[in-house]
């Protein structure tokens, strides 16, 4: 007797996670709650991110968290490739996202409506230098204080190294293809002397898009620059203890508020090199009847 009641016992589990997890790996329903079919999990990238925090924000702003929704860390690499493989399958998934990305070039995405405002309105990505580069390394800090280029222009560097293009390879042939933008950046400045020059940032495909771009015009300026890929509090900290000469990578007003607020008053500020960035929640468009963050709450 023992024996049959175990076996129904197994075969009653065993369905359960089978159906369990077919519904997870389903393509989407929309006459299901989405919670349910995305297992109230949101695909993130790396768990410093001032995005992931915002995302952590948003869950319990929404209310989310009473429905025991999650946000996965994991990284920018791990995060394309499990939204590429949704969508190939018609699978739900939320992901944190954000522009300039090649992700929005690649697959139809939406940023969800975010009415509470957690993730903020548009954003810039600064330029941060550390104390004492304008006096130590003048040609430098003219140029970085000079660079500025458009969502479009950073797309175009992150789409080659997507495709497989070496990002200082990437950045050397936009260099190439666009003399009349460098050369607002760079005309009258003085060369150095090949100078080291140490560059940090985290490893975002924005990020390495841009800080690539810089390091090839500062090589053509006579210096030779170092780049030095890091979580998003070292980065910060590079810059406010001088073990580092700049970045790139600051998004405000707010995605990297917390980190600014740390170390304004030990890092210069140069202002936006790119302006018109955005982060959130995003899904495929496919997702139609899921259009904001309220909707999640089905
Ligand atoms: N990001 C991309 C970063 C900034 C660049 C949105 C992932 C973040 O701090 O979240």
């Amino acid at each position: 007797m023992l024996k049959k009641l175990s076996a129904f016992f197994f075969i009653g589990i065993f369905s359960f996670l089978l159906t369990a997890c077919s519904a997870y790996l389903a393509p989407f329903d929309a006459s299901k709650p989405v919670g349910e079919q995305v297992n109230y999990t949101i695909t993130g990238i790396d768990a410093g991110a001032g995005l992931m925090m915002a995302a952590e924000n948003a869950i319990e702003v929404y209310g989310l968290a009473e429905e025991y929704w999650q946000i996965q860390p994991s990284s920018t690499a791990a995060m394309t490739i499990t939204l590429a493989r949704a969508i190939e399958d018609k699978r739900p998934i939320i992901v944190t996202g954000w522009v300039p990305h090649w992700m929005f070039t690649n697959f139809d995405l939406k940023f969800l409506d975010d009415p509470e405002n957690v993730f903020g309105e548009a954003e810039s990505i600064h330029t941060i230098v550390r104390k004492g580069l304008a006096e130590d390394k003048p040609s430098a800090y003219q140029f970085l204080n000079n660079f500025y280029w458009t969502p479009d222009d950073m797309s175009e560097v992150m789409l080659d190294v997507n495709n497989g293009v070496e990002p200082e390879k990437a950045a050397r042939e936009w260099i190439e293809n666009n003399p009349d933008i460098v050369a607002q950046w760079t005309d009258g400045i003085e060369q150095a002397n090949g100078e080291e020059i140490v560059l940090t940032l985290v490893a975002w495909d924005s990020e390495i898009a841009s800080t690539n771009v810089v390091a090839e015009v500062l090589r053509d300026l006579g210096y030779e620059p170092t780049i030095r890929a890091m979580e998003i509090q070292p980065m910060w900290k590079s810059i406010a203890t001088s073990a580092a000469d700049a970045m790139v990578a600051a998004w405000l007003p707010n995605t990297s508020a917390v980190f600014y607020e740390d170390f304004q008053d030990d890092v210069i500020d140069l202002g936006p090199n790119l302006r018109g960035a955005q982060v959130g929640l995003v899904v495929p468009t496919f997702m139609e009847n899921i259009n904001s963050i309220e909707d999640l709450r089905r």
